[in-house]
Parts: structure tokens; sequence; C-alpha cells
């Protein structure tokens, strides 16, 4: 099957993929969930049609491998996540897998014998829906769960997905952008040079409920209108600092109806940045203006970090081959950071990762609107292909 095929096959299966969702009318597939066993199911029908032994580990990350036949072979782990968001896009997280079983069915099509094993891995949960903290499948896999991590974690047995911390020579992925610069700069892919950091947290605030109709404007405590100016307040914040993202993703009224004062809020608190240092920072500004706005208001402010991610450098020397076989296909190599977090950042922990863009329009994700083009598909499968093979010689 040549390039165009695969490519024009892996939309079909990003469609088919794409109707498989908990929710009627849109696309939301969460960690275990019914929905995520039967995409397992249909990815691991597509690895295995392309000649990978298929399994699925003890966190529901789906892995598809493809021995060497090379004696203490080491193994070059490719691939993304099956789950997403809610009312998601159809192409993060899916594009990588299908990706990753192109190259490696095209490259088995060739007769190719890799001096080490592949393993192609859809991740179970590096979005973070069902628990709000992400990467569960690739640090499970990873071996880097904490007993923290697990405490609100139902499925404890996920611990027994780790895997031994030498066995990766490396993890690479395939994403789209989820940014505007690919199709601003009129190219199909792009290599990333770093993933951003990222802090999540919850926030609460607590007031007094009351009577909408009977309780005077100078004596309420309003958790709902506290929170609506420290929502204002994060916007502001980091708005005023270049590199700075700050988003509230998730607002929860307790006990919500038109005609009480809000009595508790909880909200979560998503701050990034390419540099650690500016997160933090912009996390302990953030924290002091909400003490500030709740003493004001007479509320209680309950402040909980959820998770704290470091910001990770993608590997040099896999980022230079993969910038190697751009070139060889006759492309422009750019180099871009990403503001968005990937299970690559959950890998580097135990091997070198690296990443590759594919152009997205208008940057669109996290949004039913996401969409990619067939003919930006194509170089991505043979970059990485190609990317196989020159990691083949390396280790030959
Ligand atoms: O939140 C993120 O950056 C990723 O989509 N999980
Ligand atoms: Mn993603
Ligand atoms: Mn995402």
């Amino acid at each position: 099957m040549g390039l165009l095929d695969l490519s024009r096959e892996l939309m079909r299966r990003c469609d088919a993929l794409g109707a498989i969702s908990e929710e009627r009318g849109q696309l939301t597939r969460t960690f275990a969930s019914p929905a995520m066993r039967r995409a397992n199911k249909l990815v691991g029908f597509w690895m295995r049609e392309a000649g990978l032994v298929v399994r699925e580990d003890a966190a529901f990350n789906l892995l598809g491998r493809w021995k060497s036949k090379k004696r203490g072979a080491k193994t070059l782990l490719l691939g993304s996540h099956l789950d997403t968001v809610r009312n998601a896009g159809k192409y993060d997280g899916p594009l990588g897998v299908l990706t990753a079983i192109a190259a490696a069915k095209l490259l088995r099509e060739q007769g190719v014998e890799l001096p080490f094993h592949l393993e192609v891995v859809g991740f179970s949960d590096e979005e973070g829906v069902r628990y709000h903290t992400t990467y569960l499948g690739s640090r499970a896999l990873a071996g880097t769960l904490s007993a923290a991590d697990l405490a609100h974690v139902a499925e404890k047995q996920i611990i027994k997905a780790r895997r031994r911390r030498r066995e990766f020579l490396g993890y690479a992925e395939v994403h789209i952008e989820q940014g505007p610069v690919l199709e601003a700069k009129n190219l199909p892919i792009a290599v990333v040079t770093a993933i951003a950091g990222q802090s999540r947290l919850q926030v609460e605030f607590q007031g007094t409920p009351g009577h909408a109709g009977t309780v005077p404007m100078n004596s309420r405590q309003d958790a709902l209108a506290g929170a609506a100016e420290f929502i204002l307040t994060v916007e502001s914040v980091a708005a005023g600092r270049s590199g700075t993202v700050a988003t509230v993703g998730k607002l929860t009224v307790a006990h919500g109806a038109s005609n009480v004062i809000p009595g508790h809020v909880l909200l979560t608190l998503d701050v990034r940045d390419q540099k650690d240092s500016h997160s933090l920072a912009a996390v302990r500004t953030l924290h002091a203006k909400a003490k500030a706005i709740a003493k004001r208001r007479g509320l209680k402010l309950t402040w909980t970090p959820v998770q704290q991610a470091a910001a990770v450098p993608c590997d040099p020397n896999l980022t230079q081959v993969f910038s190697k076989c751009i070139t060889q296909r006759g492309l422009e190599v750019l180099k871009l950071p990403s503001g968005a977090g990937h299970d690559a950042v959950a890998l580097s922990e135990i091997c070198p990762v690296a990443m590759l863009f594919v152009r997205c329009q208008g940057g669109v994700s996290h949004n039913p609107a996401e969409s990619i083009k067939t003919a930006d598909v194509a170089p991505a499968i043979g970059v990485l292909a190609d990317f196989m093979q020159a990691l083949a010689v390396r280790y030959a």
C-alpha cells in the first residue's frame, strides 16, 4: 500500500474511531469507559491487520508489538492516546496511534527487519478528564505513579502496567499541532522542541447559600460572584505574562438554582508555560489574589494542587533524526514548542522522547471542528517510517 492509500485509510479510520463515544451526538471517550474498550477493540483489529501482536495492559493501554529477531533487542515505542476530552475532535490522539500502525504496516510490507522490537501504543488516559490528573496510562506504563496519584483512582491495578525502565530505546509521537503555526507557514509537519509544563489545581469558594429575593446585596457571601471575580483575574494575570497561559475549564455550582445565592463553587485551574519557574510564579500570584477575593467577600477558600507536570525538552538526538528524515523528503524543517501536554512528558522519565506535529486547520483542537488533510498525513507516515529505518541503521 503506498503512502497516499495509507493516508486515505487512516482518515477513514479516524472517522470510524470518531463515532465511538460515551455521549450521544458528540465525541467523548474517558478513561476505562465502555467506549474506550470499544475503541481499543477496533484499533486492536487494525494493529493485528498490520501484523502486530496485540494486548491490553493493566492500565487499559492498548499495545501492538512487532518482535525483532535480534537477541537482547530494546523496544522503540510509538503512539499517542485514544481517550478524548468532552465534545472532542477526532484527531487529537488517534492520529498518532494510527500513523504508527500505518508506518509499521508500510515497513512490514517492504520486508524490513528491525534490530529493535517495535511497540505501537494507544494510551488510555492522556486527557485526564475522569480524574482531572493527566497521563494516567502513560505514567502507569512508565512506573511513575505515586500512592497519592492513585488515592482517587478506583482502578488501583493499573500500577501493574509498569514496564522495565531500561526496556525502551525511545518514544516518538505524532500529534496534531493544536496551534496555527504550520498553517501560517504552509507546511504539513514540524518537529517538536519541548513540551510545556502544566499545573492543574482545584479551587473552592465557600460562602453562605441564601434566598435570592430577601438577602440584601451588601450582606451576601456569594461564592459564585467570588469565583467569577477570580476567573477574570486568572485571565488578566496570564494575559499580562508573555508565554504563560491559564484557564478555568470547569465550574461546578453546588445546589445551583435561579433563586438561591450560590454557597459553594468548585473550579479547575490549568496554568502552563514553557518555563516551570514562570508557571509556578503565576500560580503563586493567583493563589494570593484568590485569598484576597475570599477575604474581602467573607468566603472560605480551599486551594488544592492536583498535578504538577514539569516542562520537558525533546531528546536532541531523536529530534535530529526526525529533522534529517524531514529534509530527505524535501520538506523544510520547522521546530516548534508544544503548549499542549502529551504522553511524551510521562515517557521522558524513562527514555528519550521526540514528537512530530501535523498541521491542523486553524489550529483548532479540543473542538469537534478539529480537522486535518489527507495530503498532510502522507508525509507524517513517511517521515515516521524513515525515522524507524534511520534508527534501525543506528541500532543494527
Ligand atoms: O491538556 C493538554 O494539553 C492535553 O490535551 N492533554
Ligand atoms: Mn493529545
Ligand atoms: Mn488533548
